[in-house]
């Protein structure tokens, strides 16, 4: 037992900090350019900043709404809720897949973000706005899913990232030295 005890410590030492606002249970879906705005601290206490190591997304192909292509620019970008997408700190081209989730390794690209930052599927090599994410369907308290039409309040995107937590940690603890 008390081996176990320390391997699940030393697991959890190296562990990411999942950041997801959806509730995993897919309700609707949406077309057009995507995106969801991270605010750290609904997760952890204040960061000066943290590094991002992989993002995860989900998509559903309606058969009634079926896509031109699979294609799709991830993309991350600093910014808040009221200014918005403000400095890109990452693209790549993607494909996307039907409800099954795709993961897009970044931990090597030092992806730092501060306390709020977007992860965005832009969707311009389609012409009618596919391939379609998923939401869930559960109303946020406070939406963090924007789509073509201005905030989503019904549901919240399937979109989720993964943060390095020791990048977290050291950040946090040099911000308390700081204040004491
Ligand atoms: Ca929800």
């Amino acid at each position: 037992m008390k081996y176990l005890f320390v391997a699940l410590c030393l697991f959890s030492m190296t562990n990411a900090v999942e950041l997801f606002y959806d509730d995993g249970t897919p309700q609707w879906l949406s077309y057009g350019n995507a995106a969801v705005w991270f605010y750290t601290e609904d997760f952890f206490p204040p960061a000066s900043s943290i590094q991002l190591t992989e993002v995860e997304m989900w998509f559903y192909h309606h058969s009634s709404y079926p896509w031109d292509t699979s294609e799709f620019y991830l993309e991350i970008w600093s910014g808040d809720d009221e200014t918005f997408l403000e400095e890109q700190l990452h693209q790549s081209l993607e494909t996307a897949v039907h409800y099954s989730p795709i993961l897009i390794d970044v931990s090597q690209e030092n992806i730092t973000v501060g306390s709020d930052f977007w992860i965005l599927e832009n969707n311009e090599l389609s012409a009618g706005g596919w391939p379609s994410a998923m939401l869930d369907g559960s109303p946020p308290a406070v939406p963090h899913s924007y789509g073509s039409e201005g905030w989503i309040t019904a549901g919240d995107l399937l979109f989720r990232c993964f943060a390095d937590e020791m990048s977290i940690e050291s950040i946090s603890w040099g911000a308390l030295k700081t204040i004491f």
